[in-house]
């Protein structure tokens, strides 16, 4: 199949899934093309069924805000025409799925059919599209893409609370894991038997991602276990981190490490790994962590707890439950039977996430709007 793919390329969870994606299609044959602004942070291999095309987009002194969404079509358009795709793929409805469908509309003038598939995957549905500046038109992409899939249960059953979108059948595809890239570290390798426990946070710092609980609950860990806690990404809210730790005393057990190339080695080195966002449609680093074997500790809200089982491959506590998810964080770190056992489950788990069983779900979805 020919297949398009549109997403954002910066650092979160809906660029690197697209990434992942499109590059395990093209491992089994299809042709892959991206579209966005700039090369996707997880598109570094070469594949000669991979191809990646920028979006310029034509300033003007009038232009405070240059129309993105318009480049974006005329690109999809343009490469639809050039590479006969059958499918462009838009990850994050906003704007990509509205620019996907007005280059369908381009494309319907000349008799040439492409389908439009979109993957919801969190704050598309859960926070900006449910802003009054775009819920309509988020509601009007959903309801005109040719397929709809979302990334949880939870993420499906909020689109059609929030949306109505009665008449649309919305397809829940997990998000994958590659269990290869993500693996357990081996005995004795980075900081395996450590004194100190290593607690790991990813993300883009955004205020959803709760970073304050994060330093708390890391605060109480150290007040029962040698710890330290590693923080690897960066956005709005990591000067919140900085300020709740040097508020906490423990500002010198934080480390920084900024945006990380090599997620998957870098998550070897975690003991356990924190995730208390206030609401998380799926938690793709939950997933990447469980598959290199390190427990989640997290909030019981969002589809999270589709990603980890409570009690056996992590623990999960109310939203802002600081001394809950403390607790759970101690109970693991300080008894190494229940550890060792808790991140075996968590590797168990994420298999059932594995590349080879979502992806073939994808390529179904696209066989039922191709040539429809
Ligand atoms: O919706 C967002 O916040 C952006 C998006 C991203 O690009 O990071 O994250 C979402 O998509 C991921 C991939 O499907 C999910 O694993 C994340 O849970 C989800 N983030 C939120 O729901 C906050």
């Amino acid at each position: 199949m020919k297949i398009g793919i549109v997403c954002y390329p910066t650092y979160g969870g809906s660029g690197a899934v697209a990434t992942e994606l499109g590059l395990a299609l093209a491992r089994r044959g299809h042709d892959v093309h991206f579209i966005s602004y700039a090369q996707p942070f997880r598109l570094k291999e070469f594949d000669e069924r991979v191809s990646f095309h920028e979006v310029k987009i034509g300033a003007y002194p009038l232009f405070e805000h240059p129309p993105y969404s318009l480049a974006l079509a005329v690109m999809l358009h343009e490469v639809a025409v050039k590479e006969q795709l059958q499918v462009i793929h838009a990850h994050y409805a906003i704007p990509h799925a509205m620019s996907a469908l007005e280059a369908q509309e381009l494309l319907r003038e000349s008799g040439q059919r492409v389908s439009v598939v979109t993957t919801l995957h969190g704050t598309d549905i859960t926070l900006v599209g449910q802003d009054p500046s775009y819920f309509t038109i988020t509601r009007y992409s959903i309801e005109h893409s040719d397929a709809i899939s979302a990334v949880s249960r939870y993420l499906r059953d909020e689109t059609y609370r929030a949306f109505g979108c009665g008449a649309c059948q919305i397809e829940v595809i997990p998000n994958f894991v590659s269990l290869e890239e993500f693996h357990p570290r081996a005995a004795g390798c980075c900081g395996d038997g450590a004194a100190e426990k290593t607690l790991m946070h990813i993300s883009n710092m955004r205020p959803v991602k709760r970073l304050q609980d994060v330093v708390r609950v890391f605060a109480r860990v150290r007040e029962k276990v040698p710890a330290r806690l590693v923080l690897v990404g960066d956005g709005p809210d990591r000067a919140v981190a900085e300020r709740e730790a040097e508020a906490l005393g423990v500002r010198r057990s934080v480390r920084f490490l900024g945006k990380v190339e090599d997620v998957a080695q870098a998550l070897r080195w975690a003991d356990l790994y924190l995730l208390p966002t206030q609401v998380e449609s799926f938690g793709l680093s939950a997933l990447e962590a469980q598959a290199t074997g390190v427990p989640v500790v997290g909030c019981d809200a969002g589809g999270l707890p589709e990603v980890v089982e409570n009690g056996v491959t992590g623990c999960l506590a109310p939203v802002g439950d600081v001394e809950a998810m403390a607790e759970g964080a101690i109970e693991l770190l300080a008894d190494a039977a229940r550890w060792r056992a808790a991140s075996a489950a968590a590797r168990e788990r994420a298999a059932e996430f594995s590349t080879d069983r979502v992806v073939p779900r994808y390529e179904a979805l696209y066989a039922t709007v191709v040539g429809g």
